[in-house]
């Protein structure tokens, strides 16, 4: 609890929130359950407290904790930096505007650094039953969001088991608790193992396992070295321990080589700890790191003098400041929730729409932050959520389970302020700071740059920024990825968005305009003149994408939409932010002229928001990137009231596109539907998503979680977002998306209902949050709103858009009028576009509306019901 109330006094986020009516109440429908134990990872079901991660299989004769320390990366600090950039650089940019683009995609290569290193599997704690080989009756297990508790119930002969878990994040402990209906019934062995260097043994009623990760894992099954080991446990790679405490309750314990075996226990309790040698993303974990051993222990004496009970309700009291804060219900039948979870997943692709699925789902991505992502005292050992959040059993993962900073990152982070989790935040938040460290060495060496940060398309726990690639040896990198020094602007932006949220002017001094303005800095550097006068981005790519002309495909070329834009937006925070700052006038200045000198957005010949600098878009390309709609969602360049010429365009983009792609593909459309205020489609898509990939509809032999880059999507029986294989971006995205469906806060208004699909016409949400730091609660009927409450936290005008009309019941609400003068949800300038004149744009229908201001007090609550 004291870190929490630090880091909400340090945030100004307000502790009690829960200030709306309580009904409906979702806690009936918030458990994952299911009839049988997991057969494959995507079954199990995940734990967390923000470090230490646990998948629970529920297995009867052999149960599994797949175990994970947020921290627990191969290899060490290695900045990767190129001194060779500085030269090759002008080479790169004279073949871009002399329109050689596959020469500038090679000489890109030559600029490259190294791969970065991989998120790593901690261990198992693995239970043996050996009685249980018969038959099990009213096998039962779930995943309580409301609780954070993962349940396994099971019968065998006359006996009922039960065992109960949890990873606590006030004591930093995974607990698990078994039971039985009989006495002295409870008969286990007890093991800890590792896919690392690794040896345990017990000590007493203890099991300690002490283990070494890996110097170095490769990328590639191609690369000479795959898993690299220093030669002494003092050398080079991260060291860790576990320890796990068994205390019974009636029979006994013993060791018996490298177990424990616990025999004709009533009930045993299991403590279970873990440290890593982590000592900050600038010391080598091996030669400078900490001893993981003391801190495992400390951890484990510190809660045994602790009762289970005890431990149980600190642990759902802290899970609940979170959760609870937001509740959402949808009318439906209610009777679903006798289903099985995955049964209601293939039921629901069957064409039978679930409605307490998709808002358990909604939960479930709000759940999966608070595992994943939790402030942490001292702010060192607080790291974002990882492209698995923080559950990953593979020592080679896909992508390196590590930072993909071209969405995936990003996209973690997307509900953190709107579904009310500004604290889960911080952790994404202060690695932006260790990445401006390192960014400014990247930009300097890489780039010759001397002010400002920059960071490239993958980092890790050691916030790498300079850009991937393995250069000088990997045939398969492509420039497309790797040239993309974009990052370190888009991640600043989540700083000015948590501002907004909270108006915490603290935060916005101390923290955040230091990195946007060395973020910005960076790009002031990094534009170039194109001749025309423009100032452009060369090189740029448009992530991962190709520029498709005349049958050729270019990986390289110069003020790719996206780069723009993420330009703008930055430019656009870091001036309203020293206005509001009242600072560095010079450099305000400085960045009014720049912005009016960037390449403009262009609305090409079939309508479309165009993703490159000439109009090269294809209309079949179906990619799973859309970077160019970057400032229709998550920036706020683009709206359909504001900007409706390139609303239009950007969904004719999105036509283009299609629906289907892989998961947090469709996620982000999620968010851009909703954004274009087209409900329907939003949830068409999020429907798309929720089909059920698992076992019980896998064809034989096939491999569901093999990995695909291109399409696919769907849902695991667990819930996990599939791209394929998991990520859990999709998962995050969905659930902003669908909050965005719901209220929007953009684009100058605070929008109520803005993309209700027909499927949700009645339901009722609180607790969401809104720009400027408003807190809503909305009920509706037939798609109508019926009530609302707006408490404002931080006082001063709230604009309101509903989209039938309302009236205030406190205080003096009058038809909207003139600017928005709330500096927290201050109207968005519409940027410059340039449009091909031939070309017809797509209609983007809008309902009217009603919009008024309000004036709040801070503190107060507000009532919106039907005029
Ligand atoms: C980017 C995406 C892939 C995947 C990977 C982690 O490379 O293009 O789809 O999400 O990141």
């Amino acid at each position: 609890m004291k870190c929490l109330l630090c880091w909400c006094i340090a945030l100004s986020i307000p502790l009690f929130t829960g200030v709306f009516a309580q009904k409906p109440d979702q806690s009936a429908d918030l458990k994952l359950w299911y009839k049988q134990p997991a057969s494959i990872w995507e079954e199990a079901l995940p734990l967390g407290n923000g470090k230490t991660g646990a998948m629970v299989f529920g297995r009867v004769k052999r149960e599994r904790y797949q175990l994970n320390d947020n921290t627990l990366w191969s290899g060490y600090p290695d900045p990767g930096n190129n001194p060779a950039g500085p030269d090759i650089l002008p080479q790169i940019r004279q073949a871009v505007f002399a329109g050689d683009y596959n020469k500038a995609s090679d000489l890109w290569k030559k600029m490259q650094g190294p791969y970065s290193a991989r998120y790593l599997p901690l261990g198992d704690l693995t239970l043996d039953f050996p009685g249980n080989d018969s038959t099990t009756t009213q096998y039962y297990r779930d995943l309580d969001l409301s609780t954070a508790v993962a349940t396994v119930r099971y019968t065998l002969g006359k006996v009922t088991y039960q065992r109960e878990s949890f990873i606590s994040h006030p004591d930093r402990v995974m607990v698990v608790r078994l039971t039985a209906s009989k006495k002295a019934a409870i008969n286990f062995n007890a093991r800890l193992s590792s896919k690392l260097r690794f040896t345990a043994q017990p000590a007493g009623n203890e099991l300690i396992l002490s283990g070494k990760a890996p110097k170095f894992v490769a990328n590639r099954p191609s690369e000479p070295q795959q898993v690299v080991y220093a030669d002494s446990p003092q050398g080079e790679g991260m060291n860790f321990e576990i320890r796990l405490h068994v205390k019974t309750e009636g029979g006994t314990v013993k060791a018996v080589n490298d177990e424990l075996v616990v025999s004709n226990a009533n009930a045993v309790t299991l403590y279970l700890t873990e440290a890593t040698s982590f000592n900050g993303f600038n010391q080598s974990p091996g030669l400078a790191g900490k001893n993981p051993s003391l801190e495992a222990k400390a951890n484990l004496q510190r809660v045994l003098t602790k009762s289970y009970a005890q431990l149980k309700t600190a642990h759902i009291a802290s899970h609940q400041t979170l959760f609870n804060r937001v509740n959402f219900t949808l009318d439906g039948d209610t009777e679903l929730t006798e289903l099985p979870t995955d049964e209601r997943l293939i039921r629901q692709e069957a064409g039978k729409p679930d409605n307490q699925l998709q808002t358990l789902y909604y939960q479930f991505g709000r759940y999966l932050l608070i595992a994943s992502s939790r402030p942490d005292s001292t702010g060192k050992a607080a790291i974002p959520a990882n492209l698995q959040g923080i559950w990953n059993d593979h020592v080679q993962p896909p992508w390196g389970s590590n930072y993909t900073t071209n969405i995936n990152t990003e996209m973690n982070y997307w509900l953190a302020e709107n579904t009310n989790l500004s604290e889960c935040h911080q952790p994404l938040l202060n690695f932006i700071g260790n990445l401006a460290i390192n960014g400014a060495e990247t930009a300097k060496v890489n780039y010759g740059i001397n002010e400002g940060w920059c960071v490239h398309h993958n980092s890790d726990v050691w916030a790498k920024t300079s850009p991937p690639g393995g250069y000088e040896w990997d045939p398969r990198s492509q420039s497309r990825w790797s040239c993309w020094p974009m990052a370190g602007a888009w991640l600043s932006t989540p700083l000015w968005e948590h501002y907004r949220f909270t108006g915490n002017k603290t935060f916005l001094r101390e923290k955040a305009y230091p990195l946007l303005k060395g973020a910005a800095q960076f790009m002031l550097s990094w534009l170039v003149e194109d001749g025309k006068g423009n100032l452009v981005t060369n090189p740029s790519t448009s992530p991962e994408n190709t520029m498709k002309v005349a049958g050729k495909e270019y990986q390289v070329s110069m003020a790719t939409t996206m780069d723009m834009a993420i330009i703008r937006e930055l430019f656009n925070n870091c001036i309203e932010a020293a206005t509001i700052l009242e600072t560095d006038t010079r450099f305000l200045t400085l960045l009014q002229e720049t912005k009016a000198r960037l390449y403009p957005y262009h609305i090409g010949q079939f309508g479309q928001l165009q993703e490159w600098f000439k109009d090269y878009d294809d209309p079949k390309d179906a990619h799973r990137h859309l970077s160019h709609l970057f400032g229709l969602h998550p920036g706020h360049q683009i709206s359909p009231r504001l900007t409706p010429e390139l609303a239009a365009a950007a969904k004719q983009s999105m036509i283009h596109r299609g629906d289907v792609s892989t998961g947090w593909s469709m996620a982000w459309k999620i968010n851009w539907w909703a954004r274009l205020e087209d409900g329907n489609h939003a949830y068409k898509i999020l429907l798309d998503g929720l089909k059920y990939v698992g076992p019980k509809t896998a064809k034989k032999g096939a491999d569901i979680t093999a990995v695909s880059t291109t399409t696919g999507g769907g849902t695991y029986p667990n819930l996990f977002d599939a791209h394929p294989p998991f990520q859990i971006d999709g998962n995050f995205g969905g659930t902003a998306g669908m909050t965005e469906m719901l209220l929007q806060s953009h684009a100058g208004e605070i929008s109520l209902l803005p993309a209700l699909p027909d499927s949700w016409a009645n339901g009722a949400i609180r607790g969401i949050k809104a720009r400027g730091a408003f807190e809503v609660a909305m009920h509706w009927e037939k798609g109508r709103l019926t009530e609302a409450t707006i408490l404002a936290n931080q006082g001063g005008l709230c604009r309101i858009r509903t989209k039938t009309p309302v009236k205030v019941l406190e205080g003096n609400a009058k038809p909207a009028s003139g600017d928005n003068p709330n500096a927290l949800t201050r109207e968005p300038e519409a940027p410059p576009f340039e449009r091909n004149e031939t070309a017809k744009l797509v209609d983007v229908p809008l309902t009217q509306g009603y919009v008024m201001d309000l004036m709040t007090e801070k503190g107060k609550k507000y009532t919106l019901v039907p005029q």
